[in-house]
């Protein structure tokens, strides 16, 4: 991790109500696995991740700073955990969009007796971060935004709702059906009023066309790290741009699209001069499947130490962040909320009935990212993915594409086994 000479944050952090004594241990803990899985295990990392090193480096500090100038500003801090909760309308609004989610099981403690102990690692460590008072963005927020995805979701924000400001969009399930479009976009609409009344500011035609500017620029940045993974040799690891893609979700989004486009400028330039971040006959990776949430780099960094490359992730911290671009068209709030939902009714997740097209985005992905196999990677005890990968692995393998399915959670009780399973895979390939 980068040393650099940081503030002393402690004052903000007790305002805020945090639990100093885990927020010690926590951060404590992050520099060195850090070091151990960016530093140790990696060559040839371009320059620019520099900054994300920096962003990670300081993960509860600055950013949480400016979140804090920004309140006293009157500006409002909007927490989300689904890529449903469109940025755009965040932004429009003039109030500060952070994705919350927990990639750790050090927060578990904080959620247990509320939870089964047959959730997913997702939620348990989530809803920790929220309840212990460990995670300063929860801490800051204004306003929580769920949605009706997954089960273990829906029954989280029940719990949250007793200690924390929660709203609820209801997503619909059958996504693909006409009704279900016009849900979605009375769905938004609410949401575009419940913001509205948090943050003191109307949704104009101008202000949401320019937060559709600004964050399809941001991710059209997103999508130029992703093209520079096509080439061989690979030149950034997917390791490395996992963490581009996590940052993404907390950072501002204009020094992201500042930041991100330097870094893909910069692979850009690697691609020309044939310098790769791992070697040219390192087999290619595909993953699929769940999300993952900072600091979860489990599956990446085992893929990668047996020296493969992840050049892709079909996953919401990946690929379905950035895909399904639209055309800014319409002349009234209306059409432009139309755009959004058409937009994010695209995003295929296993929560959604059919998601077949998911199948049809990791084929397509597999020849553009030329990957020799795919991992399709699960958390335990979530449903969604875990059915859809028996069914994916069926037919990814009538399609010839080597598949390896994978169900593990945060903790490193089943590395060995995985690591067995991995590099048996990796020398089939
Ligand atoms: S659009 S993937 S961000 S819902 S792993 S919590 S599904 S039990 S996260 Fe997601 Fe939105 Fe879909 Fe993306 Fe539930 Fe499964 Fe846990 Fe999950």
């Amino acid at each position: 991790m980068v040393e650099t000479e940081t503030p002393n944050w402690r004052p903000m952090w007790e305002i805020l109500g945090i639990d100093m004594e885990k927020h010690d241990m926590l951060l404590g803990a992050l520099p060195e696995i850090y070091k151990k899985i960016y530093i140790d295990a990696q060559k040839s990392r371009p320059e620019g991740m520099g900054f994300f090193e920096y962003v990670v480096g300081d993960i509860h500090g600055i950013r949480v700073s400016e979140l804090v100038k920004a309140q006293e500003e009157g500006k409002k801090v909007i927490a989300t955990f689904c890529l449903y909760i469109p940025d755009e309308i965040i932004v429009a609004l003039d109030a500060i969009g952070v994705g919350l989610c927990g990639g750790t099981n050090f927060s578990n403690y904080a959620s247990e007796g509320l939870l089964p102990a047959n959730t997913c690692a997702l939620i348990q460590s989530s809803l920790g971060f929220g309840l212990g008072n460990i995670c300063p963005y929860y801490a800051i927020a204004d306003l929580i935004v769920g949605e009706t995805t997954c089960d273990g979701k829906k029954k989280c924000w029940e719990i949250l709702g007793n200690h924390k400001n929660v709203y609820v969009v209801e997503t619909p399930q059958c996504k693909d059906r006409p009704q279900a479009q016009v849900h979605f976009i009375t769905e938004l609409k609410a949401l575009v009023a419940k913001l509205e009344e948090i943050t003191g500011n109307k949704l104009t035609f101008e202000n949401l066309k320019a937060a559709m500017e600004k964050i399809q620029n941001k991710r059209a940045q997103i999508r130029r790290i992703y093209n520079a993974r096509m080439n061989n040799p690979v030149p950034i690891s997917g390791k490395d741009a996992l963490l581009v893609s996590q940052v993404a979700f907390y950072d501002d989004p204009d020094r992201q699209i500042q930041m991100v486009g330097k870094l893909a400028d910069e692979l850009e330039q690697r691609i020309e001069d044939g310098v790769g971040a791992i070697s040219k006959d390192a087999k290619r990776i595909l993953i699929s499947g769940a999300p993952m949430a900072i600091p979860n780099w489990k599956l990446h960094h085992l893929v990668e130490t047996k020296g493969a490359a992840v050049v892709a992730e079909e996953t919401c911290t990946g690929t379905r962040y950035f895909e399904s671009e639209y055309e800014i068209k319409g002349d009234t709030i209306d059409d432009l909320i139309e755009v959004l939902a058409n937009r994010y009714l695209r995003i295929n997740c296993a929560c959604y009935t059919p998601n077949s097209s998911r199948k049809e985005d990791i084929i397509r992905q597999v020849k553009e990212y030329k990957a020799d196999g795919v991992i399709l990677y699960t958390l335990s005890f979530c449903q969604p993915y875990d059915i859809e990968a028996i069914g994916l692995e069926k037919a990814l393998k009538e399609e010839g594409i080597p598949v390896l399915s994978i169900n593990t959670d945060y903790t490193s009780d089943d590395e060995g086994q995985l690591n067995t399973r991995i590099e048996a895979f990796l020398e089939m390939l």
